[in-house]
């Protein structure tokens, strides 16, 4: 049974994942309106991962007898200056979810709910790879380049994520 703090705490996450969806969602449709239909996509799997970490977290808030809570979901930012303004948001709001991540885990610590901080175990290693994805796309901007050719060989590669 989860104790009441570690409950809100998790709902709160659960909140922060749906949120980042929406956020990568609304990336996805300014890239979609710009025509970099490649960052568009690689947005769109962004964002369904996202609902994944928010239905992992409210699949568990259940089977400790707990009620999942959906809350309100902030507006995200509309429109973005320039491609890499939009990847620099996203490594800034995964180093946010990070945090986050790592807060729970101190805090199912403190409250000594270990199958808690077993199930978010999963969710620290998945913020080292979300986290390294987008640096990694960082460093292809650098390499590329932001001119025209450069976007266009870069929206064309992240366009084949699955
Ligand atoms: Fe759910 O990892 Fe990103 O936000």
């Amino acid at each position: 049974m989860l104790k009441k703090e570690m409950e809100q705490a998790l709902n709160e996450q659960m909140n922060k994942e749906f949120t980042s969806a929406y956020i990568y969602a609304a990336m996805a449709a300014d890239f979609a309106a710009k025509d970099y239909n490649g960052f568009s996509r690689w947005m769109i799997a962004q964002a369904r991962e996202e609902m994944g970490h928010g239905q992992k977290i409210y699949h568990f808030i259940l089977e400790r007898g707990g009620r999942p809570l959906y809350d309100s979901i902030e507006k995200p930012q509309e429109q973005w200056d320039s491609v890499l303004a939009v990847f620099e948001h996203a490594l800034k709001h995964e180093r946010f979810i990070t945090k986050s991540i790592d807060e729970l885990v101190n805090l199912s610590r403190k409250l000594d709910d270990k199958a808690t901080e077993i199930f978010l175990q999963w969710f620290v290693s998945e913020q080292v790879e979300e986290e390294s994805n987008v640096e990694s796309i960082l460093v292809k901007f650098e390499q590329a380049g932001l001119d025209n050719r450069g976007l266009y060989l870069l929206d064309k590669e992240l366009g084949a994520r699955e």
